[in-house]
């Protein structure tokens, strides 16, 4: 979940605004008598109305929200669910009205506001209150559920519970095969209960996106980019075609170096998978853990920024010992390690704040670092997965994060900054265009900052050491990049495309995790190394299942980030190859980062995106330039391999044939 938990989630534009693009000018309606409800109510009087009502009623669904992802209890659940259930049924109840004034004269910006309105959640509820009622419970309840996750594994004195963290630990820095496939399948195993509550769920807002007009919820997710729905899924299938074959020598490098690491038999799965449970990842969507195994020059640049994070967490271990005297006792030295790890975490997200600060942007208020949640609390179940509130649409924004001092963590949190100062350049929209240009764009924002932390930034701030110039230390840079970035592409693609099958009823339940399984073989080229039979449900280990976040949103993301990054070093002034800028410190290109953000959504994203890019089509021309010296390096490296994968009989990978790469 960003941003927006639940109601908003992705209140984009609807499709019937098409590709029109059309600016926004004064309304020549708004001139003429317009006509008005019985109340005596103009649309455009409407239109205002919801926006100061959906405003004065959001801070209790937030708060509501915030209470049950960071205090995990039956009590939260409850609050939560009724609250959702109130904004839920508000909703409905909005966009009954609207109905009044279809075909009426109004603004263009009202016009486009009640379009919003109908896409203003990602999970639509069904009228009839019970079935309303019941759909907020099973959310909070599987949202609760993937918190408080928690697997237990041994007998006797060496029986262990653990949640995610503890088990990412072990993906994250164990290369012991059976502890690795301990830890995966010990966390998915706590989404088997899940499994009976998503089949009602999918039927419920199913219900919902059906009273709405829509074929099921699923194309209402797709219905909410400013195109023609079906165009939406087909540009999707284009910009994977652009990117496949870089993925697909990523791919065949790591899995001739998982063999070299595990052995032949054990480094791949069938015929080229890989293994589900060896990716450094617990859903293989980033494959930055795997360094020590990938990394192509051993020495070359050093961009140890997990070390260097660890050295500064010892750092103020030792000055909160210190404090504490000589010989402190076990309490005292618990107290000083809650303290480091909260003080490295709060370093952590400083040094994120001070590259927007660097491109002109506010400083974080005080009631941020106040109110958010930094690391994980020990006397309570929270979701840890990393999300960023806005809580009144006025200043109280945080961000809850279960912050380790590692890079992974440490990019997170410039990605959650990205939605914080996204929120802060809309505040003054009105409400319903509080949101991104579509939800790629919010997710793109952080990840922008991200590309531009190249090696040198992290030196000048004195992150890494002095970094070489050589072509090897250009090839593990690159690697270290793309270990996160297209390792990543068709994991963004792959859970959309089963929930949009599940939703639209082509995957049924008896198929739940044989599908999914299939398009993880397709997509991804892994595969696990035990049966996954339908006693599982493997889509309820990712968050975004049960907290039922589109993903799509990130697939699109990995892509106009690239393109907002090479615009921003257009702008500032770069000029050598894309990927040795940084717009750190460059307030031009701060300047047309804020343009962009302060728009929110309230034109369509393809006007958004031609204001900063000069173009209105999301592209991967510009991953492709950034990563070519890579893609020839696996190329050269690939050589007399035999690259791709079979996906299997049930799901080719296409039309039958493994993809040779
Ligand atoms: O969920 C997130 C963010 C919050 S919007 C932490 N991300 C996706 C994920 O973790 O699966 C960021 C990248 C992809
Ligand atoms: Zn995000």
């Amino acid at each position: 979940m960003n941003h927006r938990p639940l109601l908003l989630a992705i209140a984009v534009a609807a499709g019937l605004l098409s590709l029109s693009a059309c600016r926004k000018t004064p309304s020549p309606e708004q001139e003429k008598p317009a006509a008005r409800a019985e109340n005596g109510e103009t649309a455009d009087q409407f239109v205002a109305r919801i926006n100061a009502e959906f405003k004065a009623a959001y801070p209790e669904l937030t708060s509501a929200q915030w209470l049950s992802s960071t205090y995990i209890n039956d009590d939260s659940q409850l609050v939560a669910a009724k609250a959702n259930e109130r904004a839920l049924a508000q909703l409905n109840a909005w966009i009954e009205e609207a109905k009044k004034f279809e075909g009426q004269p109004m603004s263009d910006d009202s016009r486009r506001a009640l379009n919003l309105l109908k896409q203003a959640t990602a999970m639509p509820a069904p009228r009839d209150p019970e079935k309303l009622a019941e759909l907020t419970r099973i959310a909070a309840k599987m949202e609760g559920a993937y918190g408080a996750g928690t697997y237990c594994s041994g007998e006797g004195a060496a029986r262990k519970c653990r949640q995610l963290g503890e088990l990412e630990d072990v993906l994250r820095s164990s290369r012991d095969y059976d502890a690795q496939l301990d830890a995966w399948a010990g966390w998915h195993s706590i989404a088997q209960p899940m499994r009976e509550d998503y089949v009602r769920f999918v039927e419920l807002v199913n219900e919902g996106a059906r009273e709405l007009g829509y074929a099921d919820a699923g194309a209402m997710w797709r219905s909410a980019y400013d195109m023609d729905p079906d165009a939406f899924a087909a540009e999707t299938d284009r910009l994977w075609e652009q990117v496949r074959p870089l993925y697909e020598q990523l791919h065949c490098y790591a899995r001739e170096k998982l063999k070299q690491t595990y052995g032949v038999e054990k480094g791949q799965v069938g015929e080229g998978l890989l293994p589900a449970h060896l990716m450094g990842n617990m859903w293989q969507q980033d494959w930055g853990n795997l360094w020590d195994i990938l990394q192509p020059y051993r020495g070359a640049g050093s961009l140890d920024i997990t070390g260097a994070l660890e050295r500064q967490y010892q750092q103020n271990l030792g000055a909160a010992l210190h404090q504490r005297g000589p010989n402190p006792g076990p309490r005292a030295r618990f107290e000083a390690e809650r303290e480091a790890q909260l003080l490295t975490a709060r370093q952590m997200t400083e040094r994120a704040q001070d590259f927007y600060v660097s491109l002109g942007m506010p400083k974080l208020p005080s009631s941020y670092w106040e109110k958010s949640q930094f690391i994980k609390p020990l006397d309570r179940d929270v979701v840890c997965h990393a999300s960023a509130w806005d809580m009144d649409m006025e200043g109280d924004v945080r961000i809850k994060m279960c912050i380790k001092p590692n890079e992974e963590d440490f990019t997170t949190i410039y990605h959650e900054l990205g939605h914080i100062y996204y929120d802060l350049a809309y505040n003054p929209q009105p409400p319903l265009f509080q949101n991104g240009a579509n939800d790629g764009f919010h997710e793109a924002i952080g990840d922008t900052i991200v590309l531009a932390m190249t090696p040198k930034y992290l030196e000048s701030i004195g992150l890494v050491q002095a970094q070489s110039q050589s072509r090897e230390a250009l090839i593990n840079a690159q690697m270290r990049m793309a270990l996160a970035k297209v390792a990543f592409l068709p994991f963004g693609l792959m859970i959309d495309r089963w929930r949009w099958g599940v939703f639209d009823g082509s995957i049924p339940p008896d198929r739940y995790n044989q599908a999914w399984w299939e398009l993880k073989a397709r997509y991804q080229g892994v595969a696990p190394v035990q049966p996954r039979g339908e006693e599982f449900f493997d889509p309820g280990a990712k968050y975004h299942v049960p907290g039922n976040t589109p993903y799509t949103r990130y697939f699109l993301a990995h892509l106009l980030q690239f393109q907002f990054y090479k615009s921003l070093c257009e702008a500032a002034g770069h000029t050598g190859p894309l990927y040795e800028c940084t717009f750190y410190g460059n307030a031009e290109a701060g300047r047309r980062f804020q343009a962009m953000l302060q728009k929110g959504a309230s034109q369509p994203w393809q006007a958004t995106l031609k204001e900063l890019t000069g173009s209105e089509q999301i592209d991967a021309g510009a991953v492709l330039e950034y990563f070519a010296p890579l893609q020839e390096w696996l190329q050269q490296q690939n050589q007399g391999k035999s690259c791709g994968w079979q996906a299997g009989p049930a799901s080719p990978a296409r039309d039958g044939d493994a993809p040779e790469a």
